[in-house]
């Protein structure tokens, strides 16, 4: 790989680095891709990462009861034998800090931390074509010049904060569950009111109730939720996932959502209520996301999702001993599973503690914060403390709150003003050696992570050993098949009743004036890895190299 140094414009000598490529972002995927091109394409990379340390959302998002949803058995690097025979996960789903304490021991284990600049965030990335390289600039003043530019910077880091009128009068503290303060906070004694009833709300509540002196709920949506059943592994399941670990790998590729469980064949329409009954108990027992892959027809047919919701929405009512508070979790205005499924501890019994007390704001909005808490068109409620489970600014958040400019000065910005519009999610016609893990038009989120994120950086790897092979200075994706990839990601949706979640954050429709593009591809990733496979082994197909 050539690092040739060509007519760079400005800036001065001393403020310019020269590389093959530059990663953004030190999460699970930026560290994986900066091992591959450095270890296996021996280029001259580095990764910028805006944290004070390696793990992406898992840096900042650590508040309490943060813990990953998929089981810890397959929430790790496949890449490496050694790596998944050293390794030994202490829970059935992996905790924001052994997830920590994953991604350092792997990050040390393969030397990846001298060539990652923590704190440092990217401001803009812009495409000079004479030279045939991006400038990157970082909020320090430092300006990097790279032949290929992989952003790896997430789907859900850009925290999304409502724009209350008030906030910046509020008398107490608080807190977006995605920027959690590193020394934790402490609830103890106070009145707490948090905002949103997601996966990270369903996550936080029950372990903010159990030390708050009281703890309000704000619900605008009422949502799903299964129970987790985590527990400590035994050393059997340990043993098994260490001899079997291989085995897990293969499944993981097989199966529709990178997960470990296969998607059962039968339909919920065609079984009989009796049954179905005590297939959905069986899996509420045993917990988890595996709850949405009991019935093969579940996320295509209103009819058999009904089943499931209602299945859900009884136990709720079971669960919940207040029949007020009952009525308003279980009023579900959506299909099970077409918004992220949250899977829970103790959630819905936590509304039967004394302290803990649900608010609807969809029939009385949130009007304003005020000094002593937050008020609605409703009443006022005094708090000490407010949490903000409002959610990202998902997918496209990360990549547009970064000035990314093309070939001629191409905002990215103005060609995602629609909606986001790449080729298989990894590339943006206009963007020329600017490769994207994991966002948008890819499988991304409906996909286990480190799965998708594997395929990625492969992909990307590949693509650029190919090139240099073949002496090859730039790819870029051609427009047409960028526009025939984004009617392929609409019509896969459209199969799905996904886009029948109308507040999801799929569509984007959480942040206000966000286009409503269901951003994902949910065709799986199976299908999606022989996609990205053909079009490499047709050279490269529907991408402009040269
Ligand atoms: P989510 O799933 O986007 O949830 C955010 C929650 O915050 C949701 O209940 C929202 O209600 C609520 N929200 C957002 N804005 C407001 C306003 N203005 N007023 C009241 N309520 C509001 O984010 P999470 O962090 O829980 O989860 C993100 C992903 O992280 C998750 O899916 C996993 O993949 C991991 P809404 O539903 O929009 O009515």
């Amino acid at each position: 790989m050539t690092n040739a140094p060509r007519d760079l414009p400005s800036a001065s000598a001393g403020d310019v680095t020269e590389l093959d490529a530059l990663v953004i972002g030190a999460g699970f995927a930026g560290l994986y891709q900066l091992l591959c091109l450095r270890d296996r394409l021996g280029l001259k990379v580095k990764a910028l990462e805006a944290g004070g340390g390696v793990g992406g959302t898992w840096y900042w998002n650590r508040y309490p009861g943060a813990r990953c949803d998929s089981e810890s058995h397959v929430y790790w690097y496949t890449f490496s034998p050694e790596l998944m025979r050293e390794w030994e996960w202490s829970e059935r789903y992996p905790g924001q800090a052994e997830i920590m304490r994953y991604l350092n021991f792997a990050a040390d284990k393969f030397d990846l931390k001298r060539d990652i600049q923590f704190n440092t965030r990217v401001t803009s990335a812009h495409y000079d074509e004479a030279a045939n390289r991006w400038r990157v600039r970082t909020e320090q003043g430092e300006t990097y010049v790279v032949k290929f530019l992989v952003t790896a910077v997430g789907c859900l880091s850009t925290a999304n904060v409502p724009n209350f009128p008030g906030l910046n009068d509020f008398k107490g503290d608080w807190y977006h569950t995605g920027e959690w303060p590193h020394e934790g906070v402490d609830f103890t004694g106070k009145r707490v009111g948090m905002i949103g009833t997601g996966s990270t709300g369903i996550q936080a509540a029950p372990v903010i109730a159990a030390q708050a002196k009281h703890l309000t709920v704000f619900q605008r949506t009422a949502n799903y939720s299964v129970p987790a059943r985590n527990v400590p592994l035994k050393p059997e399941f340990k043993q098994y996932v260490k001899r079997h670990a291989e085995d897990i790998r293969v499944t993981t590729h097989e199966t529709l959502n990178g997960m470990g469980f296969r998607i059962e064949d039968r339909k919920a329409v065609e079984t009989s209520a009796e049954e179905r009954e005590k297939i959905y108990e069986a899996a509420w027992e045993r917990g988890g996301l595996q709850f949405r892959a009991t019935f093969q027809d579940m996320l295509v047919d209103k009819a058999a999702n009904d089943t499931a919701a209602n299945f859900i929405k009884r136990k709720i009512r079971t669960i919940v001993k207040d029949p007020r508070t009952a009525a308003l979790l279980s009023d579900i205005d959506h299909p099970y599973a077409a918004k992220r499924p949250p899977i829970d501890t103790d959630y819905f019994e936590t509304y039967n503690r004394p302290n803990v007390t649900l608010v609807d704001v969809k029939t009385a909005p949130i009007q304003a914060i005020t000094p002593a808490g937050v008020r609605t068109a409703e009443a006022e409620y005094p708090l000490d403390i407010i949490v903000f489970a409002t959610g990202f600014d998902a997918m496209t958040g990360p990549m547009l709150r970064m000035d990314i400019r093309g070939r001629d000065g191409l905002a990215l910005k103005d060609v995602w003003e629609t909606g986001p519009r790449n080729y298989l999610g990894l590339q943006i016609a206009g963007f020329p050696n600017l490769f994207t893990i994991t966002g948008p038009g890819s499988p991304s989120v409906l996909c286990n992570m480190p799965v998708a994120i594997e395929q990625h950086a492969d992909w990307i790897t590949n693509c650029i050993d190919y090139m240099r092979t073949k002496g090859m200075e730039r790819i870029e994706a051609k427009p047409d098949s960028v526009e025939k990839w984004v009617a392929e990601v609409n019509e896969v949706a459209n199969r799905t009743l996904l886009p029948q979640a109308k507040h999801s954050w799929y569509l984007g429709a959480n942040i206000p004036g966000k286009p409503s593009v269901f951003m994902p591809y949910a065709g799986g990733m199976v299908r999606y890895r022989e996609i990205c496979q053909e079009v490499a082994a047709r050279g490269y197909e529907g991408f402009d190299l040269s």
